[in-house]
């Protein structure tokens, strides 16, 4: 006897897989523990092929009973790393560099992400390209030093906020000014 999907079995199959492919999003993010630190799907975008500087995004949990702080990183592929934060300040948006890290009270979730705290690769030896995973080597007071992997999407990805910010370094005069 055939099988005859009935309209609701259509629809239910339809959204099941829908709910599938939402839930195959997160399932490309990729997540790393070091002690008490866990270290959410670190990320980046590509870059035009002159430009000199990428970001990097990650969420960081202290699950721990302590502070921690992420003190500084390193990437291979940039002559420096610095942890950058960036926000309005009487409606310009500007970066600055955080010189004592990024504090990471215990029990809390903070976000490094486009238009908000970032790592930001400085010199970079080569374009950042989509799909080449990025390596960076973070550095905690407490935890440690662990190495992750930045996955490197589209340029557009998600939020934009961030899209001027080689254009930023590149013209400090423009709006978006370092405050250093
Ligand atoms: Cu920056």
């Amino acid at each position: 006897m055939p099988r005859i999907a009935r309209p609701g079995r259509a629809a239910a199959a339809l959204s099941l897989a829908f709910a599938l492919v939402v839930a195959a999003l997160p399932a490309s993010a990729h997540d790393y523990t070091l002690g008490d630190l866990k270290i959410g799907h670190p990320w980046s975008r590509a870059t035009p092929p002159s430009a000199k500087v990428g970001a990097g995004y990650l969420s960081i949990a202290n699950r721990g009973g302590a502070p921690d702080r992420l003190v500084s990183a390193v990437s291979s592929v940039a002559g420096r790393v610095e942890i950058h934060e960036m926000k309005m300040d009487a409606g310009v948006m500007r970066m600055r560099e955080l010189a004592q890290g990024l504090a990471l009270p215990a029990g809390e979730t903070v976000a490094l992400r486009p238009g908000g705290y970032h790592l930001m690769l400085m010199d970079l030896r080569a374009p950042l390209r989509e799909g080449t995973p990025v390596p960076v080597t973070l550095v905690f007071e407490r935890a440690g030093r662990i190495e992750v992997e930045l996955k490197v999407e589209a340029p557009t990805a998600r939020q934009s906020g961030h899209g001027d910010h080689g254009a930023g370094h590149a013209a400090p005069a423009g709006p978006h000014k370092h405050g250093h």
